[in-house]
């Protein structure tokens, strides 16, 4: 670890403002919920837990054991502080209220994956938790309340459990990652002000998707892929690990774009990746390191949810290439 600080001490230290107090108390709660989930996650197979259930998401998805052993976890344990007054999970139609006796000190909301890239878990890959707080106008929010663009988000995180667990988050003043040193089950930070380099020569998207794209991100992928010969007159290298979280800690590490666009398979659902707990998160990390998120002709966290499981194209990571991106679907014709 570079600085020894433990991510309470770090909270204790860095976190300012109206939001203070509520948000050590929140992310207190929240690191010890993805503390437990790494544990669910790694005696997974010796507990039995590794297999399919037989009922689906509100995604219409199947979902894992473990997709509802997470959710559980970090519905239950981030509740302690109090704060919380409305939840949303990916695994939930609806918004999870919370009784006014465990919300005594109101006024936030919380969105989350609780196990992101769960397709990942019995193949023994990297999987994470992704999470995003808003101001609740309300103590007893109803569904409009949750509708907030992705610019109004106080905090935004993710849990990667990958060769070590990490916990990565911003409220708005860089973003700062932090490793969990299994012995003394504390966090400590080891990333401090992370940032995303503003050229790369690595992408990645789901390529057995590419006859369903459209011409702007086949022309973008076409000119990667001629590499030196091309346009570019550079080689590009790729990666998809067909999960987000891992595939934006690599990008935050060492640059690099991510894709989902728009494709005429899920042209109908509005996109692959969740707005408001996918998307939002990951976007405000990206920018708050130097990077950028586009459904290709907005910016992410300006899109105006009208759904609580929203769906919208993503494409976000080194500024130069984003860029490119969006120039792209400027001047491509469709
Ligand atoms: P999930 O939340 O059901 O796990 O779905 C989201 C995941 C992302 O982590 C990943 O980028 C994408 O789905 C992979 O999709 P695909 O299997 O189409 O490549
Ligand atoms: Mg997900």
């Amino acid at each position: 670890m570079t600085e020894n600080i433990k991510f309470s001490d770090y909270l204790s230290a860095h976190m300012h403002g109206e939001h203070r107090t509520a948000l050590i108390g929140m992310l207190n709660d929240i690191t010890v919920a993805c503390k437990k989930i790494a544990i669910a996650i790694d005696s997974g197979a010796l507990e039995g837990n590794m297999h399919s259930l037989n009922t689906e998401n509100v995604q219409g998805e199947v979902q894992k054991a473990l997709d509802v052993i997470t959710h559980e976890i970090f519905s239950e344990t981030t509740l302690t502080s109090g704060f919380v007054v409305g939840m949303a999970s990916e695994e939930m139609e609806n918004i999870i209220e919370v009784d006014e006796a465990l919300a005594p000190n109101g006024q936030y909301l919380l969105l989350f994956d609780p196990l992101d890239g769960s397709s990942n878990v019995n193949v023994n890959i990297s999987v994470g938790t992704i999470f995003s707080i808003l101001k609740s106008p309300l103590a007893r929010p109803t569904l409009k309340d949750f509708l907030q663009p992705g610019t109004q988000q106080i905090c935004a995180g993710y849990a990667l459990y990958g060769t070590s667990t990490m916990f990565v988050f911003t409220t708005g003043e860089g973003v700062h990652g932090f490793t969990l040193d299994n012995e003394l089950g504390e966090f400590f930070l080891t990333h401090p002000h992370m940032k995303v380099q503003e050229d790369t020569q690595e992408f990645a998207i789901n390529m057995s998707n590419y006859r369903f794209w459209q011409a702007p991100v086949q022309r973008y992928i076409d000119e990667c892929l001629q590499g030196e010969e091309g346009d570019r007159e550079k080689d590009f290298n790729m990666r998809w690990v067909a999960s987000m979280v891992a595939e934006i800690h690599r990008i935050l590490v060492r640059g690099g774009v991510f894709m989902y666009p728009m494709d005429s398979k899920i042209k109908k659902q509005g996109g692959k990746l969740r707005l408001m707990y996918e998307a939002n998160p990951m976007s405000m990390i990206m920018e708050q390191a130097g990077g950028l998120s586009t459904t290709g002709s907005m910016r992410i966290l300006e899109v105006v949810p009208n759904a609580l499981h929203q769906r919208v194209p993503v494409m976000m990571g080194s500024k130069h290439e984003i860029e490119r991106i969006i120039a792209y679907h400027g001047k491509t014709k469709r």
